[in-house]
């Protein structure tokens, strides 16, 4: 279906919801309106920017025009872009807002794919959703900071990708991280012993490119007020959903169903087995609801979403770049050699590599992968700093323009590894005022809950491809764009795959 389609679906959305528009006055008194573009020229930018994918370079023109706080009305629907780190903290835990700035708003995809308000991620904080999470929180922390007792069976996975690289001299980098990513999220879903299969591995991509597909502004702007459209043959609505869906039920299958059928209580193997465990507490304790079998499968679905791409794009991006900074590789990988020299990569060795930590933490920045992080919806009007957050809001952290402001980092668009060490070459603590300038993880009740599993295993990874091999552009094949402003945004933002050069170092180290 063409796009002459979807502007007139966009046109009749935009006459349905103009009525809404005249409806309601601010409640809070002296509160100011958040300033912010206003008009049909901001709703024609914004329509356009969001079918481009480039809805985070308008919000920058508007945070450089604007400041701080910047509010849209989009159809009625309040926007507010969050351009600062700090403030998008203060906005999302201070306890005077906390349990007014951390729902979600409602989304198609929500709604009809993940469970509806049966999932976590995408949906309001409502009492159920707070056991869920402090639950998968509890679990996903066990394998994030309990890492040194799995990092056998990671190292043995990780071992296989090295085996595979070292008869290469040239490798399809992105597809191979992909593969080692994926083997890295089965091991969480599945545990140790996950007997992964091709098969498996499939379905999680699968549902995770899939979704990509639909995680699209013209498929949200039209079937979450028309959901019906999903029915209607001939539409690119119900051929992309019923994709989306036939590759959820076989993810489902894949880590619900059969790890169900073999679960033996007591003797966990990964985080569906340990849900599955808190689930029967739960249910001895008379709760069956907060955790019954669809919020399992919604937690399935919504690790693999924000598990899988998040990571395998950060390791992709720091590799590319060290291809094109040859002396940054260099650095890094005279850091693994004099830290860990021959022996197995370990978390022990982690608090000794400042470089690598701060290699990593700068690719997260550079890359800013979620433009937006995910978005919050604001429950009642609350004022902030004077200004009234209104009922309903929308609340984007924009992350891309806090990790670029130029007022607050040095060439921004620059890839500089050093800029989070201090003078002896440390790592600045987590709350150096350079570092509260970041929000790569969010903030408050709605953070990512699998950010030390995701750190550890972006260590993990990167140190051992460093230990093992040279990374370099091969003659004849040119890399993707590596500025971040040229790459094209799906669900994240990411450069293109590429194929490299590879050289092994002079041995090679297999745990
Ligand atoms: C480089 C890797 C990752 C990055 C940059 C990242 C970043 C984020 C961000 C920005 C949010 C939204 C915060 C907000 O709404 O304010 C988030 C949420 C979430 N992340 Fe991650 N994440 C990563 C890896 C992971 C991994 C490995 C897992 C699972 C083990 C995970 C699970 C989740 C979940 C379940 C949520 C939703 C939390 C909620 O709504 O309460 N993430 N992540
Ligand atoms: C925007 O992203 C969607 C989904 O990935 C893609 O189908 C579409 O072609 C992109 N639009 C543009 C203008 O690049
Ligand atoms: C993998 O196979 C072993 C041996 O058959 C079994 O004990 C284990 O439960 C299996 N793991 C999964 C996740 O199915
Ligand atoms: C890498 O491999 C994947 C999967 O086999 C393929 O789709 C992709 O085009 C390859 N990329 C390059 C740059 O060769
Ligand atoms: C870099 C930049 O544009 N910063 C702006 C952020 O917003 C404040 C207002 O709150 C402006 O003063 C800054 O210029």
């Amino acid at each position: 279906m063409d796009l002459t389609f979807y502007i007139a679906l966009l046109i009749l959305l935009l006459a349905l919801w103009y009525c809404r528009t005249l409806r309601r006055s601010p409640s809070l008194g002296n509160a100011k309106t958040i300033p912010g573009p206003k008009g049909f020229g901001c709703l024609k930018s914004f329509i356009a920017s969001s079918r481009n994918n480039n809805s985070h370079e308008l919000a920058t023109e508007w945070a450089q025009q604007y400041g701080d706080l910047v509010q849209v009305n989009i159809l009625s629907q309040k926007i507010v872009y969050i351009n600062d780190s700090r403030l998008a903290r203060v906005i999302f835990n201070h306890p005077s807002l906390k349990e007014m700035t951390n729902d979600r708003p409602d989304t198609f995809l929500s709604k009809y794919v993940i469970y509806g308000n049966k999932n976590m991620a995408f949906t309001s904080r409502t009492d159920q959703q707070k056991v869920r999470r402090k639950l998968y929180h509890g679990v996903v922390k066990f394998y994030g900071e309990n890492v040194r007792k799995f990092e056998r069976i990671f190292m043995t996975s990780l071992n296989k990708l090295t085996r595979e690289m070292q008869s290469l001299n040239e490798v399809n980098f992105s597809h191979e991280i992909s593969m080692a990513t994926l083997r890295v999220v089965d091991a969480l879903l599945a545990g140790e012993e996950s007997n992964c299969t091709k098969e498996h591995l499939e379905a999680l991509e699968n549902f995770d490119t899939t979704l990509s597909e639909l995680f699209y502004f013209d498929m949200e702007a039209v079937l979450k007020p028309l959901p019906f459209l999903r029915f209607v043959p001939g539409l690119p609505f119900k051929t992309k959903y019923d994709a989306l869906i036939k590759a959820r039920d076989d993810l489902v299958n894949a880590y619900f169903h059969r790890l169900k059928e073999t679960y033996i209580k007591g003797q966990e193997r990964g985080v569906i087995d340990h849900l599955l465990t808190a689930q029967s507490k739960l249910e001895e304790e008379g709760d069956v609801e907060s955790l019954c079998d669809d919020s399992v499968k919604a937690l399935l679905c919504e690790t693999t979403i924000a598990s899988f791409l998040t990571t395998a794009h950060t390791v992709n991006t720091l590799v590319l770049l060290l291809i094109l900074h040859p002396e940054l590789q260099e650095k890094l990988h005279s850091e693994v050699k004099s830290v860990i020299g021959n022996e197995t990569p370990s978390l022990r060795h982690r608090s000794s590599m400042p470089y690598t930590e701060s290699s990593i933490i700068e690719a997260l920045r550079y890359a800013s992968a979620g433009p937006f992080l995910l978005p919050h919806s604001c429950r009642e009007d609350v004022e902030m700093n004077g200004y009234l957050i209104e009922k309903g809001a929308i609340l984007l952290a924009n992350a891309w323009y806090c990790h670029r402001r130029s007022d607050q980092w040095e060439e921004p668009w620059t890839f500089k590894p050093d800029r989070f060490l201090d003078d002896n070459g440390q790592l600045l603590q987590a709350d150096h005022p350079k570092r509260l300038n970041l929000i790569i993880f969010g903030s408050g009740s709605r953070s990512c809950p699998g950010e030390a599993f995701a750190r550890s295993r972006m260590f993990l990874i990167v140190v051992t491809l460093i230990q093992n091999f040279e990374f370099f552009a091969l003659d004849n094949v040119k890399l993707p764009d590596v500025d971040p402003r040229n790459w094209e945004s799906k669900a994240v933002r990411a450069p293109g795959q590429f194929k490299c050069g590879i050289r092994p170092r002079t041995e090679i180290h297999l745990p």
